[in-house]
């Protein structure tokens, strides 16, 4: 079997092509040397894909805890096809690390299946801040690339899954 490579090394081939979707970025604050080189990864590769600049709205929040209410909002008022999240959470000295984490992966889950929407977790929760720069741009790829690539292959989904209703 084929091993499993992080999606930044995609095959162009399996990714739709983008020119039909409307697909949100919403980045938190926090962290933003992390988080503004994940949300730059994730626009050029939806521009790369056919997206088009006026169907990718943009927000920042004030950190990864605000993420969910934020997509949400975006959902609500500019209809997209697809969310993604952009955060970076990184361990400290207190549990506000698990807290942060938890409620995020939860909240982006539930407001998914609430509103029927792919809403994309490219949240980085990383031990400390060299884990978080090979994962923006490092060694380990850019999440953010990641991001905008499941976002464009759950789009892809959605359109094919409708289609055939
Ligand atoms: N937000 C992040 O996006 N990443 C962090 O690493 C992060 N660490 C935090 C640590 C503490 C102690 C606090 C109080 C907040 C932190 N936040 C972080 C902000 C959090 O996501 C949220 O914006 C605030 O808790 C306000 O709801």
């Amino acid at each position: 079997m084929e091993k499993k490579v992080n999606l930044s090394d995609h095959d162009p081939n399996t990714i739709p092509n983008g020119a039909d979707f409307k697909i949100g970025i919403v980045t938190a604050e926090w962290n933003p040397q992390i988080t503004d080189a994940m949300a730059q990864g994730a626009l050029d590769t939806l521009l790369h894909y056919g997206v088009k600049e006026e169907n990718i709205p943009v927000m920042h929040v004030p950190g990864s805890f605000e993420l969910t209410h934020g997509a949400q909002l975006l959902l609500q008022t500019t209809h997209c096809d697809a969310v993604i999240c952009i955060g970076c959470v990184i361990q400290g000295e207190t549990r506000h690390f698990d807290f942060i984490c938890e409620a995020v992966a939860n909240g982006i889950t539930n407001l998914s299946l609430q509103e029927k929407c792919p809403v994309i977790f490219s949240v980085l929760t990383t031990n400390d801040m060299q884990q978080a720069l090979d994962r923006a741009g490092g060694k380990h790829g850019n999440k953010g690339i990641e991001g905008a690539i499941t976002a464009l292959k759950m789009c892809g989904l959605h359109k094919q899954f409708r289609s055939n209703k």
